[in-house]
């Protein structure tokens, strides 16, 4: 595996990753939710075509919307936003909060994206507020699935993570080293000690998850300072806020120099009790904060530059 070492955030552009669907939100919480392939597909596009460079992918059954790791699923939707855009696949790792390592891995197996996602520990991951006992539910797995979620732990111990690694590195995928508290920088600067994931890191900070660290600048701050200590300029940061943490928190990532996610995977809403229609309503929005503070939106070959990718 080779990478061009670049310092991180030599160019000033700011790099906006577009989580479209996740699996996490349920098709009754929005009915902006992309759910089939072709509405993946055309979200996906739009998104790209409004700034997003990065588009980070999960599937979800077209019927239901559960999520699930079927490749006949995904290959109706990536090579069309593939041929529909210049945006940067970057296809999770993490897929749903029950399935198997080897069917998370599935997906970014078959179609060896530029980017994948590498969930840097084990969490507590819960949602379960979620389930509310009065809402009126479209499909009967959705109350269940986020109901038990105040049991269950999102798994991603070092073995998990060193499959990973094994499986990608040959195929020439590189990582968005998703990482929920500061431990986890801890677990991805291990990795980087064995010599086996290589620099410009591209690690992305995610605030609010119940489970993980909280949604507050000061957190941010102490990310960024404990990454500048183990990994000097090697890295690339991105910040995720969940829910109503999205656009406040990736605010102070712009201000402080950093990257950002949106998308409905993280998000619902564009403004208070508002549902985003769609996502790119959101890249729009972000991109106009950066522009608003001076900066430029890197595109899908800057940032390929910037992160070392293979390319198509
Ligand atoms: N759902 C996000 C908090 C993954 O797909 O690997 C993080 C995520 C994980 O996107
Ligand atoms: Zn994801």
């Amino acid at each position: 595996m080779t990478a061009k070492k670049i310092p991180a955030q030599k160019s000033k552009k700011v790099i906006i990753s577009c989580a479209i669907t996740g699996s996490i939100h349920t098709p009754s919480m929005s009915p902006y939710l992309p759910v089939t392939p072709d509405q993946i597909a055309e979200q996906s596009v739009q998104a790209a075509r409004v700034g997003a460079a990065i588009i980070h992918l999960h599937a979800r059954k077209p019927t239901t919307g559960e999520p699930t790791s079927d490749n006949t699923i995904f290959s109706q939707f990536i090579p069309r936003i593939e041929q529909d855009c210049d945006a940067i696949i970057n296809i999770s790792t993490g897929g749903g909060l029950s399935m198997s390592l080897d069917d998370r891995l599935n997906a970014a197996q078959k179609f060896q994206p530029e980017l994948c996602s590498l969930n840097m520990g084990s969490i507590n991951f819960d949602v379960s507020r979620a389930a509310k006992p009065d809402a009126h539910w479209k499909n009967s797995w959705e109350q269940l699935f986020l109901k038990q979620t105040d049991n269950m732990v999102f798994k991603n111990t070092f073995r998990d993570i060193a499959y990973i690694i094994d499986k990608m590195n040959p195929l020439g995928t590189r990582f968005e080293y998703e990482c929920y508290d500061v431990g986890h920088l801890y677990n991805l600067a291990h990795f980087a000690e064995q010599g086996i994931i290589k620099p410009p890191y591209f690690i992305q900070f995610i605030f609010g998850v119940m489970g993980g660290i909280g949604a507050d600048t000061q957190n941010m701050d102490f990310m960024k300072q404990t990454a500048d200590k183990l990994f000097g300029k090697d890295y690339i940061w991105s910040v995720l806020g969940a829910g109503r943490h999205q656009f406040p928190m990736a605010e102070h990532a712009i201000q402080m120099g950093g990257n950002v996610r949106v998308g409905l995977e993280d998000n619902l809403y564009i403004a208070k009790d508002q549902l985003a229609k769609n996502n790119a309503e959101q890249v729009l929005a972000i991109r106009k904060m950066i522009e608003q503070k001076g900066l430029q939106v890197a595109g899908p070959d800057e940032t390929r530059d910037m992160l070392g990718l293979k390319g198509r």
